[in-house]
């Protein structure tokens, strides 16, 4: 048994920097990591064209001027190996690993009323007995495999996006299969399409993608972003999105049909989240939606050479963004190659994986590789692996059993000193991870400054100010567009989990005020002795 102050699970941007910052409070700190290295979702996401999706210079972390002025990205979107050569250095720069347990899974983390202690325990027998306890389990790291009848029975390679082989995996002359065309999928099927003798993509859902006009970082335009850092994150913190592009607000109604082109097609082509984050009304009113899907649509369209194959990859039924959108890389060119196929699925299902390939109603498809694009258990999926059992041995898995409930996505009522980074019921992944992540870590850092100042030896989250937070939290995603949509956000990707919208949709910067007034009030809705 060894004893610490707080132990935080996951090494990941979250797990990393609350690590680095309580230890600055001079508690003695693990963090306990299930992969190999730093990174978390980086470590472990390594399919080929994984990217980032928010700008390298806005996804990095704020806290430290001289970390943010050292590093260079050497592109807009950064890489996948970037990202993790950042993770790296960040680690060996504030000298993380002393303090971090690799290949380590907890198992369990059980609360000690007598005692007001964490007993936690990792799967090979390690246990440690803490104060506090922090989740850092990241939102998108448990793998969603599909329940596929015959799946075991395939003689090929199986890989999923989320658990790629670190070595990689050749392509080259390979038939290859790949279900699913989420982020996941729409950033590396253009990869395996320019490696693959024969591309066959399975879509049971078209999606929406923008594409992300990656390129270079030009070193004139690196220092000038540098140059106005602090501003710049400033933004970040009083924007919806966490991030410090612009965010417009225009209502695409109060355009004229011209005009409405025009801001339509400006937005596409500063790419990605810059079209989603330019309207004020897109994802509250339908006709402004359409109208904006409608844009993407055509854009398909006129990429596709197909036009069969164009209307296949149009996204007709869900609102546009109401899935998480997706940012590319010539997603839609990829279908105009000679060796790229797509099926419908939703027309022509999948009954069976056979031995050499899946069988759908129509016929056979043979192929030497199966690629599983299919996401994640998002959001609760990483807490509820692991065994935790609060007041009176109470098991959050079971508490959660109908949806997640939390106070501001950080706290749960039965479950005291615990907190969790980027919980559901707070913006996540509705936001700059890393951001959002950095405002949680100083606001739980404070919160047990505070306690240890005051000689608090126990601080919880009440159940009514629980049940009042997941109320809102609900009853604002309900006046949303995002609602509209079999999304991962509702869990609907996952059979038999309970559909309740997951993150906090006010945004960020509205969700940080809400916490910075908590805090101020002497922590209204928390129960301390
Ligand atoms: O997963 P997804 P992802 N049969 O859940 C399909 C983040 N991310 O890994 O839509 C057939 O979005 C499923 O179909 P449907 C980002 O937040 C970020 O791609 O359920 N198909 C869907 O097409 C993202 O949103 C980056 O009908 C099945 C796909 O698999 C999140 O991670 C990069 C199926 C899953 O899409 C998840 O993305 C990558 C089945 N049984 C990911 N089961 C960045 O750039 C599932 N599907 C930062």
């Amino acid at each position: 048994m060894q004893d610490r102050d707080a132990i935080v699970i996951g090494a990941g941007f979250a797990g990393m920097y609350m690590l680095h910052s309580l230890r600055q409070l001079g508690l003695s700190v693990s963090a306990i990591e299930r992969g190999s290295g730093v990174g978390g979702v980086w470590h472990w996401n390594r399919y080929p064209g994984a990217r980032c999706d928010v700008e390298s210079m806005s996804y990095s972390y704020s806290f430290s001027e001289e970390l943010e002025q050292e590093w260079v990205w050497p592109h807009r979107y950064a890489m996948q190996p970037d990202i993790l050569r950042y993770a790296n250095h960040v680690a060996d720069r504030f000298e993380l690993r002393r303090d971090i347990v690799f290949n380590a899974t907890v198992a369990k983390a059980e609360y000690d009323e007598t005692e007001l202690r964490w007993l936690v325990s990792t799967d090979a027998g390690e246990t440690f007995r803490c104060r506090y306890l922090v989740m850092a389990t990241g939102c998108l790291s448990v793998p969603k495999v599909p329940d596929l009848t015959g799946l075991e029975r395939f003689r090929g390679r199986v890989l999923h996006t989320a658990d790629w082989p670190a070595e990689g995996h050749d392509f080259s002359g390979q038939t290859v299969g790949l279900i699913g065309t989420g982020s996941s999928g729409i950033q590396s099927i253009p990869i395996i399409a320019s490696q693959a003798k024969q591309l066959r993509v399975f879509q049971r859902t078209a999606n929406y993608s923008i594409p992300a006009w990656n390129s270079p970082l030009p070193a004139e335009q690196e220092a000038e972003l540098k140059r106005k850092y602090r501003a710049l994150r400033q933004k970040a913190r009083e924007s919806y999105a966490g991030d410090y592009a612009d965010e417009y607000y225009t209502s695409v109604l109060d355009l004229s049909p011209a005009e409405r082109e025009v801001q339509f097609e400006k937005r596409w082509r500063e790419g990605g989240f810059n079209y989603q984050y330019a309207f004020a009304d897109v994802m509250v009113d339908e006709r402004a939606n359409d109208l904006a899907a409608e844009f993407v649509r055509n854009k398909i369209r006129a990429t596709v050479k197909n036009p069969r194959v164009a209307e296949i990859l149009c996204p007709k039924d869900h609102p546009f963004g109401s899935k998480r959108l997706c940012v590319d890389t010539d997603y839609f060119e990829t279908y105009n190659r000679e060796n790229v196929t797509i099926v419908d699925i939703k027309v022509d299902p999948i009954v069976e994986i056979t031995e050499s390939g899946l069988c759908t109603n129509d016929g056979e498809h043979r192929f030497d590789t199966l690629v599983l694009a299919t996401g994640f258990d998002a959001m609760t999926g990483a807490l509820n692996a692991i065994d935790i059992r609060g007041r009176r041995g109470a098991l959050l898995k079971e508490q959660w059993r109908d949806g997640p409930r939390s106070y501001l996505g950080v706290a749960v009522a039965g479950f005291p000193n615990m907190f969790t980074i980027t919980g559901p019921g707070s913006p996540s992944v509705l936001a700059n991870m890393i951001l959002a992540g950095e405002q949680h870590v100083e606001w739980i850092a404070s919160f047990i400054a505070h306690a240890e100042a005051n000689g608090l030896r126990e601080i919880e989250a009440k159940s009514e100010a629980q049940e009042d937070w997941a109320r809102m939290v609900t009853e604002s995603a309900a006046k949303t567009l995002y609602v509209k949509a079999n999304s991962w956000y509702l869990g609907a990707n996952v059979p038999g989990k309970a559909r309740i919208f997951m993150p906090y949709v006010d945004g960020f910067q509205v969700y940080a005020h809400a916490c910075e007034e908590v805090a101020k009030s002497g922590y209204r809705g928390f129960r301390m002795g």
